[in-house]
């Protein structure tokens, strides 16, 4: 069973799905912890229901990313954890970070990559026009975004919507999304090809 580390920064919806998941069976690999960037975060008392640990690295208490990310880093290896999923966790993560868990990270984006990337990909869909958008879970590359894709869903746009609505009926398609590249993860059959930066696929 593979040892798993969540990131977040806020309310935890799509920890929760993969919680959910790991419960229900469908995910070879169990939460040994929950790291929060920001204090007093939904997503704590998540994890804390479920009787997973949760910690706090607040970002603002290091001088620099470096010293943020050496003690995420700290933590993770004390808990054993062999994937990172970033589910609503805010923070670019640097060059060091990311060689260090190349092809054992994945964060899931509210658009379609490559489309709409960085931190507001609902409002860049809505003012692109576009009629269909939906979500991305990714491998983390250093560049914010880039990693090879793993799951994809398509959600369609309503004449009507705003950022608020179009990011609800996205956030309902990842929590499908996100508990099905985990458990693709876990069962080794997709990897990240190092050398290509392409995700290779096996039964
Ligand atoms: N880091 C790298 N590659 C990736 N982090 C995430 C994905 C991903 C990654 O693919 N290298 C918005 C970040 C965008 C932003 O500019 N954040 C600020 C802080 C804002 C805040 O704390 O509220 C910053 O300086 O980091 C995860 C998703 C990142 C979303």
């Amino acid at each position: 069973n593979k040892r798993i580390g969540v990131l977040i920064s806020g309310s935890g919806t799509n920890l929760q799905a993969v919680i959910d998941a790991i419960e229900a069976g469908s995910i070879d690999g169990e939460i040994v912890v929950v790291i929060s960037n920001k204090v007093k975060v939904e997503g704590l008392n998540r994890a804390k229901r479920a009787g997973i640990p949760g910690l706090v690295v607040p970002h603002k208490n290091f001088n620099s990313r470096e010293e943020f990310e050496k003690e995420l880093q700290k933590k993770l290896e004390g808990y054993g954890v062999d994937f990172i999923v970033l589910a609503g966790f805010m923070r670019v993560l640097t060059g060091w970070f990311v060689s260090r868990w190349r092809g054992k990270m994945i964060n899931v984006h509210p658009a379609l990559l490559p489309s709409f990337k960085g931190s507001n990909a609902c409002k860049m869909a809505l003012e692109a026009g576009v009629r269909v958008t939906g979500c991305t879970v990714h491998f983390v590359e250093e560049g914010v975004d880039a990693g090879a894709v793993i799951v994809q869903e398509a959600v369609p746009i309503m004449f009507d919507d705003t950022e608020d609505s179009l990011h609800d009926r996205i956030r309902v398609a990842e929590h499908r999304a996100l508990p099905k590249a985990v458990q693709l993860l876990c069962t080794g059959k997709v990897k990240l090809d190092l050398e290509s930066g392409k995700a290779i696929w096996s039964n």
